[in-house]
């Protein structure tokens, strides 16, 4: 072994290799949580992060991420690359023991810096396993490597297959379609989030992502090059791009050093809203954990202390709370902890407890600094709690009201609402109709044994622009709220969403396919991610896919859905069908509205999931802020949900 390996505390033989890659083909989600779009994606995460620690080590600057033509995926850096050196206890080269076995990923190199953790983390053995066709080839000490892999079996020994001066590890994989059954396809959006986001959260290293399954007019990829020099900071002038800052900077901090690495930054702006994203170890941490503790400790201990000593709260008859410290506040906590522990749902908890206090530490040093030069921002900032506190008071007072008729069951219900007779929440569905008329015709059409339908007038208010005592007073809104029997707000936590009594397991919005529709359909949206964002990380919302065209030819009669469905429809009737675009949903019958949109056998429903509650956010804020041509920009080459359904 060279002396350099040695002192990179690294030998062949450290690497723990477990058995098991039959079990990841049997068990599939016990290593990547689904088998679905998600889990799919995940294979990707996976390879780039074991790059990432590769930067992160100091290593390596660059990472290329593409789609191939066929549909693979190559990541390729530029790091020392994987040793091909013997592993004496297993008889193979090291690269051979981490690719194909299970639990070597980890063990490899326990001493660098290396916190994969969540989801990820599970080794590129995993991916290896999953893949029917991997390729990985090495780039070393002047020579060119290369092993193929089958369904994660190893084709022939290491090779050296030509000589380089480059360096680094370039992973190429094909996802298996026996195991992906629902689709081995890439989504461009999805992976480009994520590089982004990475981009953010690992500065200084560059991610270049290309497609190169299509090339536009002029004969290129679709390609795109994500660099931040100032991390966290930069992320929050992206996701607060199109909300207006009440200070002049945006305020930020990164301890690299300490034991717990943390980084934050935060500005304020004229929302509403509170946003905080958490990360640990580059996984968001949806159900946040001990290092958001800290922060919030941090945040509310530091401002308190300063508005106390401003004497601004002197004439103030409220008790400020931890909320209002928050409220048009948009921040990013990112934390590296070395062995996380994840709780919660959907294990995306953080859990350690000695977490808490360094963050809380850093956070109050921070914002001490921050306020004590920059006394003017300070004083906007106290301002604003003050004013968040007051219509706090008015917030709740409004949400009583929807609560108690809430509470009184029955007789509370909207009157607009029109039941369904199943008393079991998981077989009923409520449908959210745009418009008294199509609700109407939803009505007729209807199952209403287990379909309920609340017809929802006109456009219904934009949240991302109200205050939240006008969000409870909009009767539109306490009609849903009524209507779906969820109360928002406990004593600990006025934003907590109570589920438990939800009255349909399905919610639908189902408006017109054209884009006032897709408005509405993203003003409902908006309203559910803000105020409701559990019963979308739950599946319950749903969005209907009512046609475009209906295609009629003597008694033969076909919907369409799109133009190429129109024209095979018209082919197949012989060609000069009569064709009738639908521009509403009004303009269907109740029979036509049933069979197309409704009936649980041939309606297509689209579930709204959220892959990057931070992607979310930033689409939101556009679509349903000030800024205009950002979003003219988005609607034109998007659907207008592109980006937050699968
Ligand atoms: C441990 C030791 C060494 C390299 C790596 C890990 C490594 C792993 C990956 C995974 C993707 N890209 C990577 N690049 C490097 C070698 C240590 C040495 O050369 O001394």
């Amino acid at each position: 072994m060279s002396e350099e390996i040695k002192k990179n505390n690294y030998s062949a033989d450290s690497i723990q290799a477990l058995e098991g890659m039959e079990h990841v083909r049997m068990r599939p989600s016990m290593y990547i949580g689904d088998v679905g779009v998600r889990g799919l994606h995940h294979l990707v995460y996976e390879v780039v992060d074991n790059s990432i620690d590769e930067a992160m080590g100091g290593h390596c600057d660059t990472i290329g991420v593409a789609i191939n033509e066929d549909g693979s995926i190559t990541v390729e850096d530029n790091g020392r690359g994987i040793p091909v050196d013997l592993h004496k206890k297993e008889g193979v080269s090291a690269l051979e023991v981490v690719m194909t076995k299970i639990g070597a990923g980890g063990k490899f190199d326990k001493d660098s810096y290396k916190v994969s953790g969540g989801l990820h983390g599970v080794g590129v053995s995993v991916v290896n396993a999953l893949s029917v066709h991997m390729k990985s080839t090495v780039f070393r000490d002047g020579k060119i490597y290369e092993q193929e892999y089958e369904r994660g079996k190893s084709l022939y020994p290491v090779k050296q297959i030509g000589e380089t001066d480059k360096r680094g590890t370039r992973q190429t994989f094909y996802p298996d379609n026996t195991i992906f059954t629902q689709t081995t396809e890439f989504s461009y959006d999805t992976l480009s989030a994520r590089m982004r986001e990475l981009s953010f959260l690992n500065k200084g290293i560059t991610i270049t992502f290309t497609d190169k399954r299509e090339v536009d007019e002029k004969g290129e990829f679709k390609s795109e090059v994500f660099h931040s020099d100032e991390g966290l900071k930069e992320y929050i002038r992206y996701l607060d791009g199109n909300r207006e800052p009440i200070i002049s900077h945006v305020i930020s901090m990164d301890h690299e050093k300490g034991e717990i690495p943390v980084e934050v930054a935060l500005i304020y702006n004229t929302s509403y809203t509170e946003n905080i994203f958490s990360y640990v170890n580059n996984i968001n941490t949806h159900e946040g954990g001990t290092h958001l503790q800290g922060f919030r400790s941090g945040l509310t201990r530091t401002l308190k202390k300063y508005a106390d000593a401003s004497g601004m709260l002197d004439k103030l008859k409220f008790e400020i709370s931890g909320d209002d410290f928050r409220e048009g506040l948009t921040a990013i906590i990112s934390v590296k902890v070395a062995e996380p522990q994840f709780e919660g749902q959907t294990k995306t908890k953080l859990g350690n407890r000695e977490v808490v206090s360094p963050v809380s530490q850093a956070v109050g040093e921070m914002l001490e600094n921050y306020l004590e030069e920059n006394p003017n921002d300070a004083k906007i900032i106290i301002q604003k709690v003050i004013l968040a506190a007051q219509a706090r008071h008015a917030a709740k007072k409004a949400r009583e009201m929807v609560q108690r008729k809430t509470v009184m069951g029955g007789g509370g219900l909207p009157g607009k609402l029109s039941d369904c007779s199943e008393q079991d929440p998981a077989r009923c569905e409520v449908y959210l109709v745009e418009g008294d008329s199509a609700g109407g015709t939803a009505k007729q059409g209807r199952d209403r044994n287990f379909q309920a339908i609340l017809p929802l007038r006109g456009k219904i208010l934009n949240v991302e622009k109200a205050m939240h005592h006008k969000v409870f007073e909009n009767e539109e809104i306490r009609n849903i709220f009524t209507a779906l029997g969820v109360t928002v707000g406990t004593a600990e936590d006025s934003k907590a969403l109570n589920l438990e009594k939800l009255r349909y397991h399905k919610v639908i919005i189902m408006c017109d396919a054209d884009v006032d529709g897709s408005h509405i359909s993203t003003l409902i949206l908006t309203f559910f991610f803000r105020f409701m964002k559990e019963l979308i990380e739950e599946g319950h919302v749903y969005i209907a896919a009512p046609p475009l065209y209906l295609v009629k030819k003597g008694n033969k009669k076909e919907y369409a859905w799109n133009d190429v469905q129109r024209d095979q429809a018209n082919e197949r009737m012989g060609g000069s069908a009569n064709i009738q675009r639908y521009k509403g949903l009004g303009e269907m019958n109740a029979e036509q509205l049933w069979e197309t949109t409704m009936d649980p056998n041939f309606r297509t429903l689209r579930q709204v999931n959220i892959d990057s509650l931070a992607e979310a956010d930033q689409v939101f804020s556009m679509l349903m802020g000030d800024e205009v041509p950002p979003r003219r920009e988005f609607i034109e080459k998007n659907a207008v949900y592109a980006n937050i359904d699968a």
